[in-house]
């Protein structure tokens, strides 16, 4: 009798980013309120969990004052499965808008010119990453998945395998959110050997697009000299493998959203408000890589060129509030606000707004009938590691068949073959595409949307985090078993 392989225990997921998926805020001394989180991690991360359970570690996004953070946690715990690392004011600052988001950020989006590199906020990163490492070893098993998430936290891989010790039972995934760039731009981090080495204790990296994966092997190779192939590299004696796991929505909240009365009736007060008109939506974080400024001048250009549509065209702009302490984000609110004061000034009257503009979050309904009632969305990013955004406005636009111009450096630009490809830097090609959406017949929009869709509706966040966690698992095969699954 062949005896029966006992079936493997369940693995455990642990899930480590920089901010937990809750918003937190303390109104008095023992008082918090609680939310759900929104932005690109919590959307894709939300169709993993309705398959997988799993335990958040993050930032709570706030200083907590010591004698609270242990009913804080307990609360996190219970009600979100989520377990705060706790960072004092001035270290997350210097780690978060200091390393994170004023060197990091602006080097993977190809803005060497902004950064100033500081040591100080080296080792707040360090620091950050240590404190990290060591709140998740408290609670890993033998057996464990444990998957990273994002540029804040590269160094987290070699810590924790520190921590717990090298012989330690335990997988690591690192997914980056963002783009991976060139390694010619990469080169000029100063710290680009020790970022490196600390993601390289992963079992598994994944990028959004193949291009991505190949510039971060190009990296490996030329900065560390290691050994690479187009699917791992070889650090200390161990196969990395690296991959492209593109990150999609959950498609259902859309389509659910949509039969919602709410937003039926928000929607049918927004059609009633704009008829006649063309709504061209957008939704970004005012983050100089969203390219707001690009985006603006070349519907200028636009309304210049066909003053036939002034009065039947206007554009939403939400732009939700992000990193508003360090300084590029205050001179691009600057400039966004003068650019909008410009144009409204030039083509508006008293019937008439060219640009609806919200700095806000704006909550999930509204969000939605905004996207249903737009006849085409603008994404102008001039990088975007994905864009979450462009396939959200896909699901809403089963009846209206909305065109979507989007630019070929937002990772979804590879999928989204429906789209009206448009560079950026380039403000008449932009001003063209605006004028091709506004134009464009039924047949040809209702043709671009099946297309679009039909990724949309396929390439899912839950198919993204499951492919992602399966192959972590998968680990140890041999990597020629592994590349024919
Ligand atoms: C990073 C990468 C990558 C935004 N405002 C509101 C709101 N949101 C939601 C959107 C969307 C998400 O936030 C934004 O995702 P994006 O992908 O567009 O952009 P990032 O925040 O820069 O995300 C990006 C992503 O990570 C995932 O890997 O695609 O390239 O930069 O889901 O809907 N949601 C609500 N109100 C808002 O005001 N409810």
């Amino acid at each position: 009798m062949i005896p029966s392989i006992p079936p493997s225990p369940p693995h455990r997921l642990l899930i480590v980013s920089n901010r937990l998926p809750v918003s937190i805020k303390r109104t008095a001394p023992h008082t918090y309120t609680f939310s759900q989180g929104s932005g690109g991690l919590v959307t894709g991360l939300s169709g993993l969990s309705q398959s997988t359970e799993f335990k958040w570690y993050g930032w709570p996004g706030l200083e907590i004052p010591k004698e609270e953070e242990e009913e804080m946690e307990g609360r996190l715990r219970e009600e979100y499965g989520a377990v705060p690392v706790f960072l004092e004011e001035g270290l997350s600052e210097r780690y978060y808008n200091g390393f994170s988001n004023s060197i990091l950020w602006p080097l993977i989006h190809y803005h060497p010119g902004e950064i100033t590199f500081s040591e100080d906020a080296w080792q707040a990163y360090q620091e950050a990453n240590r404190l990290f490492a060591k709140s998740v070893a408290k609670d890993v098993q033998d057996g464990d998945l444990v998957w990273i998430h994002d540029f804040h936290l590269m160094l987290l891989p070699a810590m924790l395998r520190e921590e717990l010790g090298q012989e330690f039972n335990v997988k690591i995934g690192f997914f980056l959110h963002t783009p991976f760039p060139s390694s010619e731009i990469y080169r000029i981090l100063p710290v680009r050997k020790e970022i490196l080495s600390g993601v390289l204790q992963s079992d598994l990296i994944g990028f959004h697009t193949n291009g991505y994966a190949r510039h971060f092997l190009s990296a490996c190779s030329h900065i560390l000299n290691l050994p690479t192939t187009t699917r791992y590299v070889t650090f200390k004696n161990k196969r990395v493998n690296v991959g492209a796991f593109p990150i999609g929505i959950e498609p259902e909240k859309f389509t659910r959203a949509m039969q919602d009365p709410k937003v039926l009736e928000r929607l049918a007060q927004l059609e009633h408000e704009f008829e006649g008109r063309h709504v061209m939506v957008g939704v970004d974080r005012l983050d100089y890589v969203k390219a707001l400024p690009q985006k603006l001048r070349a519907y200028e250009m636009f309304l210049t060129d066909h003053p036939e549509y002034v009065g039947r065209v206007v554009m939403i702009q939400i732009a939700i509030p992000t990193r508003g302490e360090v300084e590029e984000y205050q001179n691009l609110r600057l400039l966004v606000n003068e650019l909008i004061g410009r144009i409204n000034g030039k083509f508006g009257t008293i019937e008439y707004t060219p640009i609806h503009f919200m700095h806000q979050t704006v909550d999930f309904h509204e969000l939605v009938a905004l996207y249903a009632v737009s006849d085409s969305c603008v994404v102008a990013s001039t990088r975007d590691g994905m864009n979450l955004v462009s396939f959200e406005y896909v699901a809403c636009q089963a009846k209206r068949h909305g065109s979507m111009i989007l630019s070929e450096f937002a990772g979804s630009a590879q999928s989204l073959t429906g789209s009206v490809i448009v560079n950026p830097w380039n403000t008449s090609d932009m001003a063209r595409a605006m004028y091709q959406a506004v134009t464009m017949g039924e047949e040809e929009r209702a043709k671009r949307f099946e297309l679009m869709n039909a990724y949309v509706q396929n390439n899912t966040s839950a198919f993204w985090g499951q492919s992602f966690v399966k192959e972590l698992k998968m680990k140890r095969i041999e990597p020629e078993r592994w590349l024919k699954l």
